[in-house]
């Protein structure tokens, strides 16, 4: 659209510093993720040494360990990884809200970009589609959007808008 100032983050990685949270519950899947994620990473200019891969126990400890890697000041961005996927019981739901809930929360309490990788489905097969087979991988695009989130809180944060 004409005359209106568009205001956006670039897809460049150069320099910038991740950490990726991925938990180790169901990490057949959550392996997968992570190597989208490092790829994406890589293949937009950054570097593997700027990227730390933190693990967790299980979906659910994902926000706190965001939370403690926002305060180090060592990162730009933060993705999480992880794959909740629907058993015989409740569990699922209390672990998806919580990792949902406590990961957004984090972002906004820190005010770091905090991405959501974390797939969560209904079967192992809706998983694996998800994790670098028919419908992409997550974890890459949970890596992108920490790279547009990254370089967009840096022009929001200069005031050059
Ligand atoms: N954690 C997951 O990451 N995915 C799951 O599918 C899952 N299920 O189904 O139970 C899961 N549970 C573990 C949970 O995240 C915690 O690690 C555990 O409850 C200890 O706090």
């Amino acid at each position: 659209m004409e005359n209106v100032k568009k205001i956006e983050g670039q897809l460049s990685a150069t320099g910038l510093r991740f950490a990726l949270i991925a938990s180790r519950f169901n990490s057949f899947i959550v392996d997968q993720l992570v190597n989208g994620a490092v790829d994406t990473i890589v293949r937009h200019g950054g570097r593997k040494s700027e990227i730390s891969i933190i693990h967790v126990p299980g979906s659910f400890e994902i926000p706190l360990a965001a939370k403690k890697a926002a305060a180090s000041g060592k990162f730009d961005a933060i993705v999480a990884l992880g794959a909740v996927i629907r058993g015989a019981t409740t569990h699922y739901d209390y672990v998806c809200g919580q990792a949902a809930s406590g990961i957004g929360q984090v972002a906004l309490e820190t005010g770091l970009p905090v991405t959501f990788g974390v797939i969560t489905t209904d079967t192992i097969d809706q998983a694996i589609e998800r994790a670098g087979t028919k419908a992409g991988n997550k974890g890459a695009d949970a890596a992108l959007a920490a790279i547009e989130m990254a370089n967009l809180s840096r022009i929001l944060e200069k005031g050059e808008i």
